[in-house]
């Protein structure tokens, strides 16, 4: 265990230098101590040209030859070798986020069927979707129209021909034009995936030019039938997300109540774990407990923060210390981001480790099973599980860090337009599309993503955020980051102090219109799946302004970045278009060509995504340096917009 790097240089959280601290105390390992074990990391690792696709290798190249060899032994260069190696990284992205889909809507058909027991409680959401799908509404049902559109999701699963239906229902048709120039337009997500794996296999593709124009129809099938398809079926099964006030950190873990973290990605499982927490509340009471409270970790937190604003105790990189307060009866999870150092930790206290996805085991966990049958009976005995351990706490090793910090979330699209309409009923987007003519917002960044235990936890997306905050540029969010930011007061109207005097102005102008003192700096949309309602946000602004969304002055950001979803996704925005900056690099160095075509940065490659799409990916460690990589983008494209700039303005931050 590493004593020695102070735990202020490890995490910006103060309750998890706290916890960093009890852990080194008990003697219980983290990942920010295996992090150091692991440094130095191997070169060819990170620049991407180690092979390992057969059994005549591992072969580890480099383009040039300095180091080792310039072709592996079946005569593989380094531009072939990174291309196949990244385009498995981004099926590893977007196939989890695919499955997370296709339960959704399997879910959503066996409701509908009478087969589960959960209540469609998004009526709203899915009139408007059935509509958009050119079903007939009037007449049916909600069971019934619920089937139609489930299983006018499920064609994308069974397609052998054509173009996924959740593209051509969410694309911009600008850009569904470009996609289908380049013949990237996918068809079925499980053929797309199957297709890309085939592609990598030993002996199979090897132009890599062929391979990028791959990774980038993955990046589609990781946006429409990953993020958006679970986005719209989640909506309709419990609802679309409405402002919401919540509280963050640590502190949110309650000493005298029964504590139960959900962790992970699916909210099948955590909405049952809450229903269930409700129902058997007086149980904990009876125990001498105040209740049951119910924390978030990740981006199950995310799901229930923004629906039900349940608190969020932290996010990815200290999941483990939040065993180690020592007062968490249970930790459920499901599926993505889970640590398999969690059964361990747990171990070392009364907590019960649960998993519960049929196909996702953890060892050392118990496992309560979930199905979209067996919903009930798998929250209520997650819920009896925790009740049971309550006793079993031994509370001379419970230390809660004690602050928690307000927040405002629940910023769906439809959440978004309801509140602009207070200023202008008829066109709610004119108030937005205005202030950004005007330059009183710059542009919209999202920062999204992760926290990395090679970064210094919520530093580099909390520095980002308050470096564009300053420069008028309005913040959306999700994902980890957003936490970070939530931990941090920018995800209240507290964080206005950090912004510059227009974007303050614009955000006051609307809060107050509806009652608040302000918006918050950051609008917190969702989970990572939820990145659709950035993309969402982004094509209603677009075609508002009867532009294409590559045009529009806005950017993303994963400042904290591990995992390769983080990529898939800003693949997903790469090809609508939006520059998408990363804070730990992937592994492309090790081919000129493939690290040119996606950053665009000088070099003999001539076709760029830039070019193509009009995005490319930006790499840089520096968060406040890369704040102003990502403002001169924007500058770039609001003056080819004919929008006023910064220096017209007179007032730009540096
Ligand atoms: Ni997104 Fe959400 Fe967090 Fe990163 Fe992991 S939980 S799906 S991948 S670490 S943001
Ligand atoms: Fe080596 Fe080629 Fe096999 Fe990769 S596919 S391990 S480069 S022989």
């Amino acid at each position: 265990m590493n004593k020695l790097i102070p735990v202020t240089e490890l995490t910006l959280d103060p309750g998890a230098q706290e916890l960093l601290l009890k852990a080194h105390e008990e003697d219980i390992e983290t990942a920010f101590d295996r992090a150091k074990e692991q440094e130095p990391h191997c070169k060819f690792g990170l620049t991407g040209v180690c092979c390992r696709r057969c059994l005549q290798g591992p072969c580890r190249i480099t383009y040039n030859g300095t180091k080792g060899a310039k072709r592996g032994i079946c005569g593989a260069t380094a531009d072939q070798i990174v291309a196949r190696n990244l385009l498995s990284l981004i099926v590893e992205g977007a196939a989890p986020h695919v499955e997370h889909a296709r339960e959704a809507l399997h879910t959503l058909l066996e409701v509908a069927e009478g087969k589960a027991p959960y209540e469609i409680k998004g009526k709203d959401k899915l009139i408007t979707l059935a509509k958009q799908l050119g079903l007939t509404v009037d007449g049916k049902e909600v069971n019934a129209l619920a089937e139609e559109v489930a299983l006018a999701a499920l064609e994308d699963f069974q397609r052998q021909s054509g173009i996924s239906r959740w593209l051509r229902l969410r694309g911009q048709e600008k850009s569904v034009q470009t996609w289908s120039e380049l013949g990237i337009l996918p068809t079925n997500a499980h053929l797309e995936i199957a297709n890309a794996i085939n592609k990598t296999a030993m002996g199979c593709e090897s132009d890599p030019v062929s391979l990028l124009l791959g990774i980038m129809r993955m990046g589609l099938v990781e946006g429409f039938d990953g993020l958006h398809l679970s986005t719209d079926m989640q909506d309709v099964l419990f609802g679309t997300p409405k402002l919401v006030k919540t509280q963050y950190r640590m502190g949110v873990i309650k000493e005298d109540y029964v504590n139960i973290a959900v962790h992970g990605h699916i909210p099948m499982v955590s909405e049952k774990v809450i229903e269930w927490s409700r129902k058997l509340d007086r149980e904990a009471k009876a125990l001498g407990a105040k209740g049951i409270n119910i924390v978030g970790i990740c981006c199950s937190a995310n799901e229930l923060l923004m629906r039900q604003g349940v608190a969020v105790a932290t996010n990815y990189a200290s999941q483990e210390l939040a065993i180690i307060t020592g007062a968490l009866e249970a930790m459920v999870v499901d599926a993505q981001c889970i640590m398999p150092s969690l059964a361990k930790v747990a171990n070392c206290y009364h907590t019960e480790l649960i998993s519960t996805l049929p196909n996702i085991k953890l060892e050392g966990a118990s496992h309560v099973n979930w199905t979209p049958e067996e919903a009930d009976k798998m929250g209520e005995e997650i819920v009896r599980r925790a009740l049971v351990h309550y006793p079993e706490r031994d509370q001379a090793r419970v230390q809660i860090p004690s602050d928690t910090v307000e927040a405002y979330t629940g910023f769906s699209v439809e959440q978004i337009v309801e509140l602009l309409a207070t200023l202008n009923q008829e066109d709610p987007l004119l108030p937005l599309i205005e202030a950004i003519a005007k330059g009183d917002i710059l542009g919209v960044v999202a920062i999204v993503g992760c926290t990395n235990p090679k970064v210094k936890q919520d530093w580099a997306n909390t520095e980002l955020a308050k470096e564009l905050m300053k420069n008028n540029v309005l913040i959306v969010a999700s994902g980890c980051s957003a936490h970070s930011l939530g931990k941090f007061g920018l995800l209240s109207p507290a964080g206005l102090e950090f912004c510059g005097e227009r974007l303050a102005g614009v955000l006051t102008a609307i809060g107050q219109a509806n009652g608040l003192p302000a918006l918050p700096p950051a609008l917190h949309m969702g989970s990572c799946v939820d990145n659709s309602r950035i993309d969402n946000l982004l094509v209603a602004l677009a075609n508002r302004l009867g532009v294409g969304v590559r045009e529009l002055p806005v950017a993303g950001a994963s400042p904290e970045n591990h995992s390769p979803k983080a990529l898939s996704i800003g693949t997903f925005f790469i090809a609508q278009g939006v520059d998408v900056h990363i804070g730990v690099n992937a592994p492309i160095t090790g081919s000129p060509l493939v690290e040119q075509a996606l950053t665009a940065n000088k070099g003999e490659f001539a076709v760029t995504t830039d070019e193509l799409f009009g995005g490319k990916l930006i790499y840089e460690a520096d968060p406040v340096v890369a704040a102003h990589k990502l403002i001169d983008r924007i500058i770039k494209k609001r003056k080819a917009l004919g929008l006023v700039c910064p220096e017209d303005l007179g007032s730009v931050a540096k």
